[in-house]
């Protein structure tokens, strides 16, 4: 018997896909595994145990009600999903008071690719039927999985685009068949002296691969999202590019291979700065060109590098840290809806430090 999600699966996904990028809403992508939440404390010298893990996602989770104005989802990492602040209410709830989806990492990380200059896929299938039901008994509403591709003279090779697109459309797959929806995240990392011309030519091909791969495994794109790099030079470009050149890249790339039915794009900031992050979005938002989706972010680094320096581990500095956050959401937000100035940080925390950590796969 051929297996079909039904009409009502097919509503129930394509109302949360929906709901988390309305009005400018994007996600806070609070999804770092251990490892990497580790690489942040270090630049703030907190110690990496889960008490100050704990400590640090519950200042997230329970900031002021008005987040929700600004933040859709927030992806969690499974530790999380389980914790409590120091009165034994789950993080989780927070987000749920607040109308706020839940999200969940639920790849287990990249592993090399034999024959290839370094390259990656993901792994995490095994089993993940029975976490998504898990998480979805438990309250998640959508998840993400992280497949990187890499810009070399030799890279991404045509085994690695076909791979990490197969591997995010079964990912996605089981997913939808869980009540989850998907979030596809194919990263091309900035890393390199590439133009912005052959980044945005990597990005057609690798986000055109995905589609094909999504159509094959009859994934229902209205209830998907899809977290692509923005279309920006390589780290060590010599050529500054214009935030307006970063937008029409982006967007002409996106228009010639993301159909119409997938209703939002939420932008990981892959290590630019916030402020950058913040520009780049809004000029995306402001260009004059059809844009049949959402166009919002979905960050980690630029959304969280100035809180984090702001809370520094101690629990007097957690209300500044929260409006840190706020502000950061209220910007971001704007930039979703094109009407963000850089005026508007007025003297601010706003970080212009870029935040790139080489070779950013973990
Ligand atoms: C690319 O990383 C994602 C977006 O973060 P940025 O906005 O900082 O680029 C992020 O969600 C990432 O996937 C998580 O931090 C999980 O990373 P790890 O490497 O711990 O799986």
């Amino acid at each position: 018997m051929s297996v079909h999600l039904s009409d009502a699966q097919k509503k129930e996904l394509a109302e949360i896909a929906k709901r988390i990028v309305r009005d400018g809403r994007g996600i806070l992508a609070a999804d770092e595994s251990s490892g990497t939440i580790g690489k942040r404390f270090d630049t703030i010298g907190v110690e990496n145990v889960e008490e100050n893990r704990r400590q640090y996602r519950s200042l997230l989770m329970s900031c002021d009600q008005s987040v929700k104005d600004s933040i859709g989802g927030v992806i969690l990492y499974h530790e999380t999903l389980y914790q409590k602040d120091d009165s034994g209410k789950l993080l989780r709830d927070f987000l749920k008071e607040r109308g706020i989806a839940v999200g969940i990492k639920v790849d287990k990380g990249v592993v090399k690719l034999m024959g290839t200059k370094d390259e990656t896929t993901t792994q995490g299938l095994d089993g993940l039927g029975e976490r998504c039901a898990q998480y979805k008994a438990d309250g998640c509403d959508f998840a993400k999985w992280r497949c990187v591709l890499k810009i070399t003279d030799s890279t991404p090779s045509q085994l690695a685009i076909d791979e990490n697109a197969n591997v995010l459309a079964r990912y996605a797959s089981i997913c939808q068949m869980n009540g989850i929806v998907p979030i596809v995240e194919p990263e091309i990392l900035p890393d390199g002296n590439h133009t912005l011309e052959k980044c945005q030519e990597v990005t057609e091909k690798v986000v055109a691969a995905c589609y094909k791969a999504l159509s094959d495994h009859h994934v229902y794109l209205e209830g998907t999202l899809l977290k692509p790099n923005m279309v920006t030079a390589g780290h060590d470009c010599p050529t500054k590019y214009t935030p307006e050149q970063v937008a029409m890249a982006t967007l002409t790339a996106l228009r010639r291979t993301v159909p119409p039915a997938m209703p939002g794009v939420t932008f990981l900031s892959g290590g630019q700065s916030e402020t950058s992050a913040t520009q780049h979005l809004n000029a995306i938002n402001a260009a004059d060109v059809l844009r049949p989706w959402a166009l919002t972010f979905s960050y980690g680094r630029a959304l969280q590098a100035s809180v984090l320096k702001a809370w520094k581990g101690k629990a007097g500095n957690v209300a500044a840290a929260q409006k840190v956050l706020l502000h950061r959401a209220k910007m971001n937000r704007l930039a979703a809806q094109g009407k963000y100035n850089t005026s508007m940080e007025g003297s601010g925390s706003a970080d212009n430090q870029s935040l790139h950590v080489a070779n950013h796969q973990y």
